[in-house]
């Protein structure tokens, strides 16, 4: 988080990250459908839609006495040939991420891939830093998804050293559905909660909540 006195801005940067098409992108074109009148999506994409660099959203909310906070998200690639981009992105630091994981049973290995990659670039870190992760794409047969509670097992299996200590990474698992929107402003939220309660607070009558579905 950046305070600049000066201009009287506050700079909250969020990743978005996980394996190649879980639906990052998905997830932002739903927050722009909702805030796009406060801000800009710039996307890099190639041929059809895979994000080629990053996605790029920067938001604007006046908060009290003339403050403002800017919001910026960037969608990372997910696809393993664009790693060193990811990299430079990553390198530079952020204030909380949004791991967008792949529902499917299948994708459990790919899901588990990308965590790994983000532990490789934080290390130990890692546990500083608030992350949302999100369970995506649970409009799917129900028998091909992993359950939260499964997921968050084999996690804390895989990543007892960064997971375990729980007071120390502010974690939390949901359930997403990022092509009708369910569960992205609460993700968005949720994130937001960890990295400043105070600032999420000051920041609420600005923020809309988007579609709701029942499932
Ligand atoms: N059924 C279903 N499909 C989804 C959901 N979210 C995303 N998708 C689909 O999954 C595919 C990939 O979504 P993207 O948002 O492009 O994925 P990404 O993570 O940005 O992928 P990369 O940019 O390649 O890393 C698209 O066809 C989306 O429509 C979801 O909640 N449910
Ligand atoms: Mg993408």
């Amino acid at each position: 988080m950046i305070v600049d006195q000066l201009s009287k801005t506050i700079f909250i940067k969020i990743i978005l990250y996980g394996p190649a098409m879980a639906g990052k992108t998905t997830l932002m074109d739903f927050i722009h459908s909702i805030h796009g009148d406060r801000g800009v999506l710039d996307k890099i994409e190639g041929t059809h839609g895979r994000t080629l660099f990053w996605d790029h959203g920067v938001y604007t909310f006046v908060i009290s006495k003339g403050w403002k906070v800017k919001l910026v998200l960037i969608g990372t690639t997910g696809q393993k040939y664009y790693k060193d981009n990811r990299m430079v992105i990553m390198k530079q630091g952020c204030d909380g991420i949004i791991f967008i994981a792949d529902a499917r049973k299948t994708e459990i290995e790919r899901n588990m891939a990308s965590f790994a990659e983000l532990v490789g670039i934080f290390g130990p870190n890692l546990s500083k830093i608030p992350i949302v992760i999100c369970l995506n794409k649970y409009d799917l047969d129900k028998n091909t998804l992993i359950s939260l509670e499964d997921f968050r097992k084999i996690l804390k299996d895989r990543f007892k050293e960064i997971i375990e200590n729980e007071e120390r990474l502010r974690i939390s698992y949901r359930i997403t559905i990022a092509v009708k929107g369910y569960g992205a402003m609460e993700a968005l939220r949720q994130v937001l909660l960890f990295i400043n309660p105070d600032l999420l607070k000051l920041l609420e009558p600005e923020l809309k909540s988007g579609q709701v579905i029942i499932i």
